[in-house]
């Protein structure tokens, strides 16, 4: 009798098992080939970038800024050197910072360092993207194509979603980010006039 209970209770036992081991294997293959194709997406490199975003301009504006995040998970630093845009008869890094109790912005002096595990935060307030020469408008609700140029990485493409200027406050809240003075800097030593970064701001020292 217990002999009885015992063998069933192996076998259901067997049975169970081996009805759980194939599901598991796999999910456990699924984990695996996610993990693979994430990193062949992350190239050699390990670089992402994510959360492109752009803020709307008017008709007539000449200039527009640009947002995003690099990650870099991979196992070597790297440095952004440029940024491309078809949109933009040229393009920059800008920094900013406080000059004679004005915030002004430049092209940014260095390459941007990338550590591994860094993340580079490019938003409204600091590190940002520039585009001068606007050779069209930027659109709420289009997505703008750039060209992020990298050290090791090489080119990367990117794309910002063209936020309206409501969007783009919200977006400037959520992002814990309460600086929000993009729009009022003046532009290198241009006074504080407005944020109209006329071509002439833009000279290259
Ligand atoms: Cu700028």
């Amino acid at each position: 009798m217990t002999l009885k209970l015992t063998q069933g209770c192996l076998r259901s036992m067997k049975q169970l098992s081996s009805h759980m081991i194939a599901p598991l294997c796999g999910l456990v293959f699924a984990v695996f080939l996610g993990l693979f194709i994430s990193a062949l997406a992350d190239g050699m490199n390990g670089l992402r970038i994510k959360d492109g975003w752009s803020r709307e301009t008017t008709a007539g504006a000449r200039v527009g800024g640009g947002y995003l995040t690099v990650m870099n998970h991979g196992q070597v630093p790297d440095r952004l050197l440029a940024v491309r845009a078809e949109h933009a008869g040229m393009s920059e890094v800008h920094t900013m910072a406080m000059q004679d109790d004005v915030m002004v912005m430049r092209p940014v002096e260095e390459p941007l360092l990338i550590e591994p595990g860094a993340i580079l935060e490019l938003r409204p307030g600091g590190l940002h993207l520039m585009f001068m020469q606007l050779n069209q408008q930027h659109v709420a609700g289009e997505m703008l194509d750039i060209v992020l140029v990298f050290e090791r990485a090489g080119e990367l493409d990117a794309t910002l979603e063209v936020l309206s200027m409501r969007d783009s406050m919200d977006r400037m809240r959520n992002s814990g980010d309460h600086m929000g003075h993009g729009d009022q800097a003046s532009h290198d030593k241009n006074g504080g006039a407005n944020d109209d970064h006329n071509d002439e701001s833009h000279s290259h020292k």
